[in-house]
Parts: C-alpha cells; sequence; structure tokens
C-alpha cells in the first residue's frame, strides 16, 4: 500500500483533472461565466471532500471511476458555498485559496451565477444516465446531496451562522450549526463515494455514517483552531475571522487547550468503530489524522 501523501496527492490530481474535464471551456459562452465558475473551482483547495468519497470508495471496492464522479459533485457544492460566502451580503472576505475572492476577481452578479451554475453543475453530474446501473441507488445519492445541501443541510447551517452573530451560542448549539453547515456535506462526500459501490453493506455504511459524523465535526474544531492560531499566508484565507466578526467558535466558547482535546476526541470516536474492518479502512484512518493534524 503506498504512503498516505502519495494516495492523497494521486487522489487530488485526479479530482483536478476530472473536474477540469466537467466544467464548461472558458472559450464557450457565456465565457466570462465559464471563466469565473473555473476560477472557483480549479487550482486551490485541499480536496477533503474527494479524499472522504475516495476513502470510502476504497472501504467500500467502489469503482475508482464512478467515485471521480461524486467527488467532483461535492467538490462543486463546496465551491460553491465557498464563492457565495465571501460575498459581500455574507461573510464579505476578499481572500479565498490564497487568491482574490470569486466576487472580486470578476462581480459580485457574476459570483452569484457561478454559486447557482456549480450548484446545477454537481446535480448534472450526479445523475448523469451512465453513472450507475443501478438508477434506484444513483437517485438516493442525489437524494442525499440534495438534502445534504439545503435547508436542512448546508444552506440552513449558513443561515444559523448568519443569526449567529455576536451571539452568545452553548457548545449544543455551535455543534447544532456546524453539523449543518460543514458537516452535512463531508457526510454527503463520504457516503456518496460508498453509494458508488455494488454491494452496500449495511454494517460498513453504518460504520461510514458514525465516521464521517464525528470528522466533520472534529474538521470544523480543527478549523476553529487554525482560524485563532494560524496565519492568512499560510491559511490562504483571512485569519482570525471569527473572532473579528464576533462569532462564537469552539476556541472562543471552550478555549484553545479544551478545543485541541476535542478534536482528539472526536478523531479517537469517528475511528472508533473502523478497527474491525482492518486494512480496508486504512484510507479512512489515515484520513482523520490527516484532518485533525493539518496546519492549513
Ligand atoms: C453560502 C450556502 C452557503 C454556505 C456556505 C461551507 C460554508 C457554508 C462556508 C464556508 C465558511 C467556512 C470558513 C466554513 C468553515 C469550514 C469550511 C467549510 C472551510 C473551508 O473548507 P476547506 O478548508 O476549503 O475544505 P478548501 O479551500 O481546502 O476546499
Amino acid at each position: 500500500m503506498t504512503d498516505f501523501n502519495t494516495w492523497a496527492r494521486n487522489i487530488q490530481q485526479r479530482t483536478e483533472t476530472a473536474l477540469e474535464q466537467q466544467l464548461t471551456a472558458a472559450s464557450l459562452p457565456p465565457q466570462r461565466l465559464h471563466q469565473a465558475m473555473r476560477y472557483a473551482v480549479l487550482g486551490g483547495g485541499k480536496r477533503v471532500r474527494a479524499l472522504l468519497a475516495h476513502a470510502a470508495g476504497e472501504f467500500c471496492a467502489a469503482s475508482t471511476d464512478k467515485v471521480d464522479i461524486a467527488a467532483c459533485a461535492v467538490e462543486l457544492i463546496h465551491a460553491y458555498s465557498l464563492v457565495h460566502d465571501d460575498m459581500p451580503c455574507m461573510d464579505d472576505d476578499d481572500l479565498r485559496r490564497g487568491k482574490p475572492s470569486c466576487h472580486k476577481q470578476f462581480d459580485e452578479a457574476t459570483a452569484l451565477l457561478v454559486g447557482d451554475a456549480l450548484q446545477t453543475l454537481a446535480f448534472e453530474l450526479l445523475t448523469a444516465p451512465d453513472l450507475l446501473n443501478d438508477t434506484r441507488q444513483q437517485l438516493a445519492m442525489t437524494h442525499l446531496l440534495a438534502q445534504a445541501s439545503g435547508s436542512r443541510g448546508m444552506a440552513g447551517g449558513q443561515a444559523i451562522d448568519l443569526e449567529s452573530v455576536g451571539a452568545a451560542l452553548t457548545q449544543e448549539q455551535l455543534e447544532f450549526m456546524h453539523i449543518h453547515k460543514t458537516g452535512a456535506l463531508i457526510r454527503a462526500a463520504t457516503l456518496l463515494g460508498a453509494g458508488c459501490a455494488t454491494q452496500q453493506a449495511p454494517d460498513k455504511i453504518a460504520a461510514l455514517d458514525h465516521y464521517a459524523k464525528a470528522i466533520g465535526l472534529a474538521f470544523q474544531v480543527v478549523d476553529d483552531i487554525l482560524d485563532a492560531q494560524a496565519d492568512t499566508a499560510t491559511l490562504g484565507k483571512t485569519a482570525g475571522k471569527d473572532a473579528e466578526a464576533n462569532k462564537p467558535t469552539y476556541v472562543t466558547i471552550l478555549g484553545l487547550v479544551r478545543a485541541r482535546e476535542l478534536a482528539k476526541e472526536l478523531h479517537a470516536n469517528a475511528i472508533s468503530r473502523l478497527s474491525a474492518y482492518g486494512e480496508a479502512a486504512t484510507r479512512l484512518v489515515q484520513l482523520a489524522d490527516y484532518i485533525t493534524q493539518r496546519s492549513y
């Protein structure tokens, strides 16, 4: 088995290639929109959601080519959320993935349309008639991504986030927000990777669901620690943004030491049901390590 970094680089590269192929050429009209979509998606991002889809896909012996498409769909939804999140009506951020955010590089109307079009492209990919032989399964996956992205998922979490500025949230309320805002898509990425397999073993899906829920929260706790600790150049986005915006975070609620402990607990919880599967779960365990130990 290759080492984790080699595996992750390979997935990141194949995701980049697949996204490159799925996005419309910038030369086709409307050129500005297509150019801006490619700008928002390509050449940046850790591709954590694609890595999760592939790790789960490998766990369930799914075809890598099919997982590529599911991974693209989730990365497109994620990219759309970042474009909209950076707009002045939301988090108002000028920097994303180390470059000007989409509305800064283009304009607000274009950024709005980029988000809209990336979201529909995600569903176009996931509903492609030749993606899976099992249309019922494909429908279930499409349904899952829609739910994870909508008002009972990511968009709902974002609404709570916007309402929470200046509010004194409890840890439970903060967790509720993040389960939706960040966790839902991370869970969808994992389950969609598994969904590409021809056989769905219920025990494996349950273990993956448990993993994804815990690792989604761990991802957010680490994000809050990094926002408080790392610099803008390392993060590729404005550091200290949450504190400046008077937003509750795991660090403001728990303090740094407890937040770090929580990340470790969530990591342990995430992988707790995987040991029974031995080597098949290696990438999931390594990915949990990466998510909790990342520096940006
Ligand atoms: C606008 C509907 C809508 C939703 C926005 C995800 C989100 C909701 C906003 C992003 C704001 C943010 C900083 C959330 C914290 C966690 C997070 C999703 C960070 C960014 O994800 P990474 O680190 O980004 O995976 P890369 O650039 O590596 O893909």
